[in-house]
């Protein structure tokens, strides 16, 4: 029976939320928009704090006016019903919106960090943050200017949560990967890290991932669809394990 499943969320599953993805098929991504070189890097911020501020707040403006999807509602229920038996969900997250916890999830991890934050490159702190960043706003903590920035991952740093993340993989049943191209890296990987640990591995996608050969199934359509179809099954037909 399945006792831990492994699920890890990309932009796919808020595309119905109205937020946009990154990259996809059509060339319409985020980044087909906007430089990543230019807005998602240390050394962006550190060259032109205010165009990379700028975007971070159209964005927080954006998710201000976004509501979670039934894709999301799911994995709030996966999650409970997973509790019920005695079980467990481990959510992993690329995303830096707060749809997963607007819509129920109660346990999130925040790889690529969260919007909603600031963080401090002076003293570090982190704290709430759903306003617009200016390089003139102080540090609540340490009242230095100049350091506050999205409380976000950006190209070249290290993601967050890390041992967390490959401790909760090595002990899951089941990988299942939502609405992630597998572009980016080390989430692009953790599909090969669950197959070494003997997990079973399934995407739920839009369009075939980068990875897609490395998955054991593959359902595509769109999350609001096929992420209920999936929660439904598991919690109606039963919680069968079905090892590799
Ligand atoms: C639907 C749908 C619907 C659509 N329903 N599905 C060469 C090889 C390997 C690695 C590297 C390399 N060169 C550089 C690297 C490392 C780099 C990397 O991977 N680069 C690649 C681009 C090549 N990685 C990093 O730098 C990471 N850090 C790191 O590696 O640290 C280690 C280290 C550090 C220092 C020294 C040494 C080592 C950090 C990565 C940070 C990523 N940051 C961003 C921005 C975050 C803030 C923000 O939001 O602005 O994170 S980039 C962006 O991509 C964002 C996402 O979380 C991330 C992943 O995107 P995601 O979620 O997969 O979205 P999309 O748009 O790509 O895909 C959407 C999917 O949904 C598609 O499949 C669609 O089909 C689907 N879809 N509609 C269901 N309705």
């Amino acid at each position: 029976m399945l006792k831990h499943i492994f699920v890890l969320t990309g932009a796919g599953v808020s595309a119905e939320s109205g937020l946009g993805t990154f990259r996809d098929k059509r060339g319409e991504g985020i980044w087909a928009r906007f430089d990543p070189m230019k807005l998602a890097t240390p050394e962006a911020f550190a060259g032109n704090p205010e165009d990379v501020l700028a975007f971070y707040d159209m964005r927080r403006r954006n998710l201000a006016n976004a509501k979670p999807n039934a894709a999301h509602r799911a994995l709030a229920r996966l999650e409970g019903a997973l509790a019920a038996r005695g079980g467990r969900l481990t959510l992993v997250t690329q995303n830096i919106d707060d749809l997963h916890e607007r819509a129920g999830s109660r346990n999130v991890i925040h790889m690529h960090g969260e919007l909603l934050k600031a963080r401090c490159q002076h003293c570090s702190s982190v704290r709430l943050w759903p306003e617009d960043l200016s390089p003139a706003d102080a540090c609540p903590d340490c009242s230095r200017t100049g350091g506050l920035r999205p409380h976000v991952v950006w190209f070249g740093e290290m993601p967050l949560h890390m041992d967390e993340i490959d401790r909760a993989l090595s002990q899951a049943d089941l990988f299942v990967a939502i609405g992630t191209s597998g572009a980016v890296y080390p989430a692009a990987g953790f599909v090969a890290d669950a197959r070494a640990y003997g997990l079973r591995t399934f995407e739920i996608n839009m369009d075939p991932a980068d990875n897609a050969d490395l998955f054991d199934e593959q359902r595509y359509g769109p999350a609001s669809e096929t992420v209920p179809a999936w929660v439904e099954e598991l919690v109606t037909k039963g919680w069968a394990r079905n090892d590799r």
